[in-house]
């Protein structure tokens, strides 16, 4: 059984993944515009997965006892004014949610609630990936400049991303 402080933190937290698989979904429909087909498709893995960890919220807050409750998703960004605004929004916006993992945790230490501490860390690990794959994207359109050859090879290599990752932080 979970508190009613981290029923409604956990329900926050489904939203928030929910918000962050459409936020990816506006960052496809962006790259589809711009004919940047590995981009887009790179996203549309991305909204899969957030849409996992959305599930992962689901399913807990169901077998603790909890009440799942849906709120309205946020409207996400439309446009971006280059490929790498849109990664280095990505970037920011998986530090955010690593914030409010991190903030999960704490209440879960806080009230003693070991179970929902345990079904966090997955959480932690699979941030810390989150974190370092869209930095290293943003790393190579920063070594690209304007070079449009180099948009051009990191377009084919981030379509070669061929699975939501079933949701498993690889390690
Ligand atoms: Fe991008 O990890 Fe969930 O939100």
């Amino acid at each position: 059984m979970i508190s009613q402080k981290m029923e409604e933190e956990l329900n926050k937290q489904l939203n928030e993944e929910l918000f962050s698989s459409y936020l990816y979904l506006s960052m496809r429909a962006y790259f589809e515009d711009k004919n940047l087909a590995g981009m887009a498709q790179w996203m549309k893995l991305q909204t899969e997965e957030e849409n996992l960890h959305a599930m992962k919220f689901f399913d807990y807050i169901v077998r603790v006892g909890g009440r799942v409750k849906l709120e309205a998703i946020k409207k996400p960004k439309f446009t971006w004014k280059s490929p790498r605004a849109a990664f280095e929004d990505a970037l920011k916006h998986e530090k955010y949610i690593t914030g409010r993992i991190n903030f999960l945790v704490d209440l879960a230490y806080k009230e003693k609630d070991h179970a929902t501490a345990t079904f966090l860390n997955w959480f932690v690990d699979e941030q810390v990936e989150e974190e370092d794959t869209v930095s290293k994207i943003v790393d190579s359109f920063k070594l690209i400049g304007n070079d449009p050859s180099g948009l051009f090879l990191l377009d084919r290599e981030l379509s070669q991303r061929n699975t939501a990752g079933a949701g498993e932080p690889e390690n």
